[in-house]
């Protein structure tokens, strides 16, 4: 694996670089199947129209926004008079291709997307802009041409859950920075965006039932800095820019640890009566919920239910890791009065796998974060029938440095580099859990040291396409040595989104 390490390997004798693969072969995650074909180059011209009859009209809509800025071209969607070039898009998919697939034709003439939803479109149009030159990402007007590469791609994902979470809790992210994250992880073909909305350091969405957990207890953040909060319209606004974005939010409330912030807020939540002070540092597992006290239940109940009204997607993520102040016994206590909680406001409960030692019911998901295999909370979890989210956090973990000299993040489980993040199979990883009990993955991104747009895109870039690659593209696709050169074209792309990334020696940037 050294060889691997060496930044710029793909220099033959002569000493030149390798010339740029066509722009059919770049496309991050790699698609299912790829056939170029030269002769049917299209361009994208003053005279190009979007045509999205029907449902498609949103998505076409997207595409425009795209375009318009760093063309300078109307791209009308759906004009009177159709135009000559245009780039189709329809929902008369091959149903094989599942409800997230596409096939994408590029021809001389005319660009055609098919899918059988509109999931499938908006995957499909994030293929079409990897095919168009970096400059279509900037916000402003570039020069042409705007060659897209002839050929055709038929493309499904392996996973149906591919996520990425923020952390506004430990420092708080508004409302724009979460909309700039999700159109940037749209473009890999992440599906759901899970919120982490409370912790010790604060409790970021509005509880109209328990005003103080946001009047009091967001008021600061790590390092005591002013925190912030969102209003019920704000989480509102959030769900709905993701919605747009195809993309579904999973809201996660922690509990029973991790809630100093609600208990700083309210004094009878807590078992003596006494409430603590808020906390700004990043130590964790010293804050329980009172498990035998009624009030807590009252609380929890009205918290889920207010949680679940807000949100649309089929998950409510209850947290349920580093417990560390709660016994076992108080644990599983806890957690079986809250599961069917979450069971009653019609929402499936997800949580970290340490919530397994509650045996949750059948339709129940764990998500994985350790960074030991064999744990035999998940082979239990597979013999009851739940699902595993893979996010071994020695692999998957978007907060921890990429190595010694990272000035952001942490290391508690190691430094992980892209081809670390790469190099898994989300199939086959967890021991005791076949691919068929693997509901997807996801790439945290936990923000004890994370403040800026700038901080998420420095950590999230590069590795958060190699996680969003390992979740879409089939296990035959996983190639590192492909990977690399397919993602090193990214590079240009985010540079004139105006996006930071982190420059990794490990791979060929163009
Ligand atoms: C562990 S991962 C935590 C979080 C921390 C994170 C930092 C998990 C379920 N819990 O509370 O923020 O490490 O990487």
């Amino acid at each position: 694996a050294g060889a691997l390490l060496a930044a710029g390997t793909a220099v033959p004798a002569g000493g030149d670089p390798a010339p740029a693969a066509s722009a059919m072969d770049t496309i991050v995650p790699a698609p299912e199947s790829v056939t170029p074909n030269p002769a049917a180059d299209f361009e994208l011209s003053e005279q190009t129209a979007i045509l999205a009859p029907g449902e498609a009209a949103g998505v076409g809509e997207y595409l425009a926004g795209v375009v318009r800025p760093s063309t300078g071209f109307p791209v009308p969607v759906n004009p009177a008079l159709p135009g000559t070039g245009d780039i189709a898009l329809a929902l008369d998919g091959d149903p094989a291709l599942g409800p997230e697939g596409y096939r994408l034709q590029v021809a001389d003439d005319a660009v055609r997307v098919h899918a059988t939803s509109t999931d499938g479109l908006f995957n499909g149009v994030q293929t079409l802009r990897q095919l168009l030159p970096a400059g279509i990402e900037s916000p402003t007007a570039q020069p042409g041409p705007w060659t897209m590469p002839g050929g055709e791609i038929t493309d499904k994902p392996r996973f149906g859950h591919r996520s990425a979470q923020l952390d506004p809790a430990r420092h708080f992210f508004t409302v724009d920075m979460v909309k700039r994250y999700i159109d940037q992880v749209a473009k890999y073909k992440i599906n759901k965006l899970h919120l982490h909305l409370t912790d010790d350091q604060g409790w970021r969405l509005q509880i109209n039932s328990w005003p103080r957990l946001t009047e009091f207890g967001a008021q600061t953040e790590v390092g005591g800095t002013p925190g912030g909060f969102y209003t019920q319209q704000d989480y509102a606004e959030i769900v709905d820019y993701a919605a747009s974005r195809h993309m579904t939010v999973i809201p996660e409330i922690d509990m029973p640890g991790h809630t100093n912030a609600a208990l700083s807020s309210y004094a009878e939540l807590n078992c003596d009566g006494v409430a603590p002070p808020p906390y700004t540092g990043i130590d964790v597992g010293f804050s329980s919920l009172c498990v035998n006290k009624d009030i807590t239940y009252r609380f929890v109940e009205d918290v889920i239910r207010e949680v679940a009204a807000l949100t649309p997607g089929p998950y409510l993520h209850i947290g349920g890791d580093e417990a560390h102040s709660t016994t076992d016994e108080d644990y599983v206590a806890f957690m079986s009065k809250v599961l069917p909680l979450v069971e009653k406001y019609g929402k499936k409960p997800l949580g970290w796998h340490e919530y397994g030692k509650a045996a949750p019911q059948g339709d129940a998901v764990l998500q994985f974060w350790g960074t030991t295999n064999g744990d035999p909370l998940l082979t239990e979890a597979v013999a009851r029938g739940n699902k595993v989210l893979a996010s071994p956090a020695n692999k998957s973990y978007l907060d921890m440095k990429y190595d010694e000299n990272t000035p952001l993040g942490l290391q508690w489980a190691g430094f992980i580099e892209v081809a670390d993040a790469y190099g898994w199979d989300p199939g086959s990883y967890l021991q005791g859990v076949p691919e068929e009990s693997v509901l997807g993955v996801e790439a945290p991104m936990f923000s004890e040291t994370l403040e800026t747009s700038q901080h998420i895109e420095f950590m999230a870039f590069p590795r958060l396409p190699a996680i969003a690659e390992l979740g879409w593209s089939a296990k035959g696709a996983l190639n590192w040595e492909s990977f690399k050169n397919r993602l090193a074209t990214q590079g240009p792309r985010w540079q004139a989104a105006g996006q930071d990334f982190y420059r990794s020696p490990q791979i060929p940037w163009t």
